[in-house]
């Protein structure tokens, strides 16, 4: 017989990036008194991670809770950004119901369909919120009819349309039912969540815990968190983990936490509904697996997430200055680094090559990668990076490549230039139409490989005033051959350290990466070239002095400020005949070949 558990809910919390979801979070600890006002003097507190504090974004899903009167809330806080949209995909296995948040001012995006389909595939119950309408140019009623024909676009039941809407501000702390509030509390908000998300239920009391996420500690090793869809867990009893086609020796479970706060708590068992982590199961625990009783196998069919469709090579730094600024360098640390990573980064492919060397790591994206090499460098790694690569498929004999669905909406003006661009860079439009403020969306079928080095070219074109998101699509026939970058690079021939005298004369020829004093070595890249072609300079070259003044000062304060390359600048930026240097200290862009004579000879 069918069991209902009246004082817990499960509630994901979806939206574009930055609609205020970790904002909301917040709120929702302090208002339950789940924390102290003023106890943490951070905001976005569930933004834990060094990463997401300092970029104020949300990379990692993250479970909490908060306990009102009538019941438990679980709540699940998860990134907008679509490069970490299996983090959602996943997390949206553990609830019964979504909280869908969208700016007030900006109106749904392309995250916002994104995470609403996902949510919507999987028949979860909807709350709508409007966020932010303490913005001073928010428009409520224009948002609220995107939403529904949002709705009308992505439904598949006719209960997907039945949904209430709330009205609110993460940041003041209040939602409402009424649209031109300006104070007030969450209570509206809890109220909704506890009349409106249906209560976990269990079919059969056997029991099944299905891993949705995985966490890992230096401690306790493999961690995994899920919901018990059915049944009881308690410390200590046997268990099996299984998968469709695996069962693993019986075991048991050791430790098994809830979630509380920013925190976890131990707990002796938890039943269905219950959102918990378990560790000392199995070490090949993954994400799929369900965590049953001995002699009772029953996996809970689990929905796999997309693939990955970007490729960068990782090895291990073969530049002069290797060994300089790190202190983790060798392939067998890089080795066991990433195969860490696999534990719990569950978009991320790492494959061997036919180099000891150099590893071929694969995902979502090129933010989702970044992250990853940012995290190893923040750690003490030193690496060399390839050009990202779009992952191919062979489908009937033919190559297919990576499709995505991109949606970029801009000011009027920029519209020639931006359809310009796509165009060149194999995309096919969908759609255009004209929105509010003298702003148009757009809409482009477009190969992931055409927006390679596209984000950065977006950003100058649009001076920062555009958006943009992109979501995979399918695998589509190979779109033909797509000019790669315009611009070629100024390489050094010398070793030495960079001198104003030289720069000065060098800045005719282009935007330079490197300032006075720089140290550089033969076949580093030190700027960018005005021209297509490559071209061979001596950024170290001195002034011959011919008279007494000291040499430098006066050249220097002509020159320009270099151009910064971090990172995600750099993978936007390279070729196919160049790598990126990591390590703790620096990112320098270098040609594969070091030498002048070598690239000449390998060119094709
Ligand atoms: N005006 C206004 N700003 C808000 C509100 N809620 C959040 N913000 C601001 O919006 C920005 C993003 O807030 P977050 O809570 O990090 O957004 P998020 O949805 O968690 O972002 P991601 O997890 O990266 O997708 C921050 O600068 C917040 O201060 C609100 O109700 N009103
Ligand atoms: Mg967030």
């Amino acid at each position: 017989m069918k069991k209902q558990r009246s004082d817990l809910r499960n509630i994901a919390i979806i939206a574009h990036v930055d609609h205020g979801k970790t904002t909301l979070v917040d709120e929702m600890l302090k208002q339950s008194g789940t924390i102290i006002p003023g106890s943490s003097s951070v905001d976005r507190i569930m933004d834990s991670g060094d990463i997401e504090k300092e970029r104020g974004i949300t990379i990692l899903a993250k479970n909490t809770s908060v306990k009102l009167p009538e019941a438990k809330i679980n709540i699940v806080d998860t990134p907008g950004h679509m490069d970490f949209g299996g983090e959602v995909e996943r997390t949206l296995q553990m609830v019964e119901g979504f909280l869908l948040l969208v700016d007030a001012a900006e109106g749904p995006l392309p995250g916002t369909r994104f995470v609403l389909q996902k949510a919507l595939l999987l028949d979860l119950k909807p709350i709508v919120l409007i966020n932010k309408i303490d913005r001073k140019d928010s428009e409520i009623d224009r948002v609220e009819e995107e939403i529904h024909n949002l709705f009308l676009d992505l439904a598949h039941h006719e209960d997907h349309l039945e949904f209430p809407i709330l009205y609110g501000s993460s940041k003041l702390g209040f939602v409402s039912k009424d649209k031109n509030a300006t104070s007030g509390d969450l209570k509206p908000l809890f109220d909704t969540i506890l009349k409106h998300i249906p209560a976990p239920s269990q079919e059969d009391s056997k029991l099944r815990l299905l891993i949705t996420n995985l966490d890992y500690s230096d401690y306790l090793g493999v961690i995994g968190i899920g919901k018990v869809v059915s049944g009881t867990v308690k410390v200590g009893s046997e268990i099996i983990c299984c998968k469709k086609g695996y069962e693993s020796k019986p075991t048991k479970i050791t430790q098994l936490y809830e979630f509380e706060g920013v925190s976890r708590k131990e707990i002796d068992s938890a039943k269905y509904g219950d959102i918990v982590a378990v560790s000392g199961v199995d070490e090949k625990l993954s994400i799929g697996t369900t965590i049953c009783n001995v002699g009772h196998p029953l996996p809970v069919p689990y929905v796999e997430i997309d693939e990955p469709t970007l490729s960068v090579y990782i090895s291990v730094n073969s530049s002069p200055f290797s060994g300089k600024e790190g202190k983790l360098l060798t392939s067998r640390q890089i080795r066991a680094r990433l195969e860490k990573e696999l534990k719990t980064n569950v978009a991320l492919r790492v494959e061997d090559t036919d180099s000891a060397e150099k590893f071929k790591v694969s995902g979502r994206g090129q933010l989702h990668l970044g992250i990853l090499i940012e995290n190893m460098r923040r750690e003490g790694f030193e690496l060399e990076v390839s050009a990202p690569e779009v992952i191919y498929k062979t489908i009937d004999g033919k190559k297919h490549e990576p499709v995505e669905l991109l949606t970029v909406n801009i000011n009027k003006e920029h519209q020639g230039d931006i359809i310009k661009m796509l165009g060149e860079r194999k995309g096919l439009m969908q759609k255009i139409e004209t929105l509010e403020n003298e702003r148009v969306g757009l809409v482009f079928k477009i190969p992931a490989r055409g927006l390679i080095g596209f984000r950065s070219q977006f950003v100058i074109m649009t001076q920062g005033t555009g958006l943009i998101g992109s979501q995979f699509v399918d695998y589509q026939p190979y779109f033909g051959k797509i000019a790669g970058r315009r611009k070629g690079s100024l390489n050094s021939i010398e070793n030495g350290n960079a001198t104003a005298y030289a720069l000065d004369l060098l800045q005719s020829r282009g935007t330079l990466f490197v300032k006075p004093t720089t140290k550089i070595y033969e076949g580093m890249i030190v700027g960018e070239h005005t021209r297509e072609n490559d071209l061979d300079v001596n950024p170290t070259k001195k002034k011959k002095l011919t008279n007494m003044r000291a040499s430098g000062s006066d050249d220097e304060a002509m020159l320009a400020p270099p151009r910064e390359i971090n990172l995600e600048a750099a993978l936007d930026w390279i070729n196919s005949d160049e790598l990126i240097e990591v390590t703790p200290k620096s990112i320098r862009l270098r040609k594969k070949y070091l030498k002048a004579v070598d690239r000449k000879r390998n060119k094709k």
